[in-house]
């Protein structure tokens, strides 16, 4: 079998660099080594409340996003979620084999359960089986996250090993590929928090679609740290996140970049990175705009029955497995 990457992201809000660098940036590197599938997880969005319309409308613009960053349609299968419904089966399944203990240890679940406070829905404390399942279903390789992701990787291998002992070899067991920068691009607004969509203050993250104006505003507002000079350092988080992004998006090495900024104080850092993002996002953008909505249903389309033809051999197996054959 052909080695294989799968990941994906929630439609809950507009993606920002965030996810662009821990993720989407190594989805299309990796693609043509690996037989890839993308998928757009609106059944992982709805563990918190959605707008119905406006979760519909964000999947497809997060599909199109996938293509406009890049990922190609004759390669690699992108797909939403919800249009292959063995996810949700195979869910199911991982919930039977998962333990509770190990849901309720999972630092995201208890990071967002005390933004909910108690309108807590179960799906939230079982997402991570949800996104097992997901991962699973395609006998995955390897999963391109960023460093959030780390501890349900951790469970999804734990799962599938555990699956495979009591009920036959069934499932490949998938490794995380975290890239080394990247993998935690933290918000603008504090470095003690990772970029995130669903983040109240939206000054906190760039997004993919900001305009230039939005991007230099937030650029300029970031926190930065004590101090003036313009390296990477551990002890000066702010910064050093700022400096993440600058390398990332042009490619310039740490000691290029010190170099570039040497003498230069933290408004030239702030100003030069907007205009860093500016260009790096300009050419997404457009490819964006030129996406047409029946290209973008046709992708998805058949991204869907490619993805559904092999969840259903794996879903076979499952229930041949632990005897849910029907009658
Ligand atoms: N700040 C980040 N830095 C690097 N990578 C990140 N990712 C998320 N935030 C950062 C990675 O992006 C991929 C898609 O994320 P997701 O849609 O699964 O949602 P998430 O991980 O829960 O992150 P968000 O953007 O903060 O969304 P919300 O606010 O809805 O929870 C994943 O590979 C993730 O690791």
């Amino acid at each position: 079998m052909p080695k294989r990457i799968f990941s994906g992201a929630q439609p809950t809000g507009n993606l920002h660099i965030g996810n662009y660098l821990g993720a989407l940036r190594n989805w299309v590197a990796l693609q043509h080594e690996y037989e890839s599938f993308f998928c757009v997880v609106d059944l992982h969005a709805i563990t918190v409340p959605q707008d119905p319309k406006e979760l519909a409308a964000k999947s497809r613009e997060v599909a199109r996003i996938y293509l406009a960053a890049g990922v190609d349609p004759n390669v690699s299968t992108i797909f939403v979620q919800s249009d292959v419904q063995e996810h949700a089966e195979l869910a199911w399944v991982i919930n039977c084999v998962v333990r509770i203990s190990e849901l309720e240890r999972m630092t995201q679940y208890k990071d967002k359960a005390k933004r909910q406070r108690e309108n807590v829905s179960v799906g939230l404390l079982t997402y991570p089986a949800l996104m097992a399942a997901d991962i699973l279903l395609y006998q995955t390789d390897l999963v391109p996250v960023g460093q959030d992701q780390k501890q349900h990787l951790e469970l999804t291998r734990d799962v599938a090993e555990r699956f495979n002992r009591d009920y036959g070899e069934t499932f490949r067991v998938p490794d995380a590929f975290i890239p080394k920068v990247g993998a935690k691009i933290m918000a603008l607004d504090d470095p003690s928090k990772k970029m995130s969509k669903s983040d109240e203050n939206a000054n906190g993250r760039i997004s993919l679609l900001d305009d230039a104006a939005t991007i230099r505003r937030k650029f300029k507002r970031a926190v930065t740290d004590s101090g003036t000079d313009v390296r990477f350092d551990a002890s000066r988080p702010a910064v050093t996140n700022l400096l993440s992004v600058f390398q990332l998006l042009t490619g310039k090495t740490p000691e290029e970049i010190e170099s570039h900024f040497a003498g230069k104080g933290y408004a030239q850092l702030k100003s030069d990175l907007a205009e860093a993002t500016i260009e790096f996002l300009r050419p997404f953008q457009e490819r964006m705009r030129d996406i047409g909505d029946e290209e973008l249903s046709r992708t998805l389309k058949g991204g869907a029955d490619k993805a559904r033809s092999i969840a259903a051999e794996t879903m076979r197996a499952v229930r041949e497995r632990m005897g849910i054959v029907g009658a």
